[in-house]
C-alpha cells in the first residue's frame, strides 16, 4: 500500500517535470520578407499538424472504384528514384532515431513521404528520425525493410535527398547532398499500388481517402502521435522510373528537369490556390490540404538558397 501510494506520488510529481523539460512548440508562421530564393522558387512549408487530413500534399495514385492503371508516378514496378529538397529547423522534428532492419519503423519518424497501405503490402515511405533520413519498403505479405541514414538533415540548411529502389533485387539506397547515406537489401517484387487494390476498413470505414494517395508532409491515416507529421520546408519533388544516382554526385544547381524517365515533377511554385502542378508530361496534379491551428501548409519563398540564410 505504501509503495503504491508512493508510486502515485512520484507519478504526479514527475508529470509536470517531464512537460516542463519539453521545449515549447516552435512557432509555425508564414515567413515574409525573407530572401527571395527558395530552393528553388517557392516551396511548401509544413507545420507537422498531423490530424484531420490537413497540413499535407495529396496526389492520387489509384482509383479504388476501378482497375485502371494508376499514373506514371505510381512507381514500384520498375527501378525508381524519388528526390526532393528539404529544410528543417533543429528540434522541429522530435522523433528520436528508430531501430532499422527488417521492420516498418520508417513510419515512426516524422513522415516526409507516405505511400503506405493500411495493413497491406506493396508500399514505401520516408521519414526523419533522429535528424536523419529513414526509408522503408514492404513487399507482399510481411516482408519489410527500413534503412537509416547517418548524415544530419535537420540543421536549418537545405538538403537534396534521393531515395532509390532497384527492381531486380529490391536493393535500397539513400543519398544526401550527393553522398551515399544508407543502403541495404529490401523486399523484392512489384511494390506499386495494385490497380485492383481494395483499401481495408481501418479509417472509420475503408481507407479510400488515404491509401490510394501519395502523401507529402504527414502520416496519411492520421493514426496518432506515434506516427508524427513533418515540420519544415519541402521543395522540388521528382519521381523517376530509373536509378539516377550510382556514385557521388554534385547536387542539382537549378530546378529539376523533366526527361523520358520522369514520372512526375512538382516545383511547388504556384503562387496561390490548392493545386500543386505536375510539370512533367504526365500532368498528375495534386492538392494542398490546408487547415488546422497554423493554417498549414504554406506556400513560401523560403530561406536563402543552399546556404540556409535567414530563419
Ligand atoms: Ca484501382
Ligand atoms: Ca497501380
Ligand atoms: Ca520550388
Amino acid at each position: 500500500m505504501i509503495r503504491s501510494r508512493f508510486g502515485a506520488l512520484i507519478a504526479v510529481l514527475a508529470l509536470p517535470l517531464i512537460i516542463s523539460c519539453d521545449p515549447p512548440p516552435e512557432p509555425c508562421m508564414q515567413e515574409l520578407d525573407v530572401a527571395p530564393a527558395g530552393r528553388f522558387g517557392r516551396a511548401i512549408r509544413f507545420c507537422g499538424t498531423g490530424i484531420n487530413d490537413i497540413d499535407r500534399v495529396k496526389i492520387a495514385i489509384d482509383d479504388p472504384t476501378n482497375t485502371v492503371p494508376g499514373p506514371a508516378m505510381d512507381v514500384g514496378a520498375t527501378d525508381f528514384t524519388i528526390e526532393w529538397w528539404m529544410r528543417a529547423h533543429p528540434g522541429a522534428n522530435r522523433t528520436g532515431a528508430v531501430p532499422c532492419g527488417e521492420n516498418l519503423n520508417w513510419i515512426n519518424g516524422n513522415i516526409l513521404i507516405d505511400r503506405d497501405r493500411y495493413n497491406q503490402g506493396r508500399k514505401y515511405g520516408v521519414s526523419v528520425a533522429g535528424g536523419r533520413i529513414v526509408f522503408g519498403t514492404s513487399g507482399e505479405g510481411d516482408l519489410h525493410r527500413t534503412i537509416c541514414g547517418s548524415i544530419p538533415v535537420a540543421d536549418g540548411q537545405w538538403h537534396h535527398v534521393a531515395v532509390q529502389r532497384r527492381i531486380s533485387d529490391g536493393y535500397l539506397t539513400v543519398w544526401v547532398d550527393g553522398k551515399l547515406d544508407a543502403e541495404g537489401p529490401g523486399p523484392i517484387g512489384d511494390i506499386s499500388y495494385p490497380d485492383d487494390g481494395v483499401p481495408r476498413s481501418f479509417c472509420g470505414g475503408p481507407c479510400v481517402n488515404s491509401d490510394p494517395y501519395l502523401v507529402i508532409g504527414a502520416e496519411k491515416h492520421d493514426a496518432g502521435p506515434a506516427w508524427p507529421a513533418y515540420r519544415g520546408w519541402f521543395d522540388e519533388l521528382r519521381i523517376s522510373t530509373t536509378l539516377r544516382y550510382a556514385a557521388e554526385f554534385d547536387v542539382p544547381s537549378g530546378p529539376f528537369q523533366s526527361d523520358s524517365a520522369t514520372a512526375g515533377l512538382w516545383h511547388f511554385d504556384e503562387e496561390e490556390g490548392e493545386s500543386v502542378l505536375d510539370s512533367s508530361p504526365h500532368s498528375t496534379h495534386g492538392v494542398l490540404r490546408i487547415g488546422g491551428p497554423f493554417g498549414a501548409p504554406f506556400r513560401e519563398r523560403s530561406g536563402a538558397g543552399g546556404e540556409g540564410g535567414a530563419l
